[in-house]
């Protein structure tokens, strides 16, 4: 019976994580960044009067021959400047979960950063 009673704990506790990873992944978001455009020189605008959270995903559509995108500090994104050791995502198709605070993409394609390749999204 004690036996019976701890197997039936058992089962509800992961049922109660199994909700609360649901809840997880209902809540968060997926965007794809500069919508129907992709990923492109006029991506950075395309964050305002959107309402991000941390947990919530970017897709970054781009033609990977002439694109990437890199998640730099802020003062990368400042400077359109990306760290050797940098993680270059490139497959043209990339998702990105934020994380708190402000997240920096831009593209390190010699000059595209500094033609508006850039975005700083900030979570809630
Ligand atoms: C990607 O860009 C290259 C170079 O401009 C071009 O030749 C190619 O057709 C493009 N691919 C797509 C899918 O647009
Ligand atoms: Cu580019």
């Amino acid at each position: 019976m004690a036996q019976g009673r701890g197997s039936a704990g058992a089962y509800i506790a992961v049922v109660a994580m199994l909700c609360v990873v649901n809840f997880h992944v209902a809540n968060s978001a997926v965007f794809t960044v500069g919508d129907g455009g992709g990923w492109t020189f006029s991506s950075g605008s395309w964050t305002s009067g959107k309402r991000f959270r941390a947990g919530d995903v970017l897709v970054f559509n781009y033609n990977s021959t002439v694109h990437n995108v890199v998640p730099v500090s802020g003062a990368g994104y400042k400077r359109c400047a990306a760290p050797s050791s940098a993680n270059v995502l490139s497959s043209g198709n990339d998702r990105v979960t934020l994380s708190k605070g402000t997240n920096y993409f831009i593209c390190s394609y010699a000059g595209h950063c500094q033609a508006g390749m850039k975005i700083a999204v900030t979570t809630a």
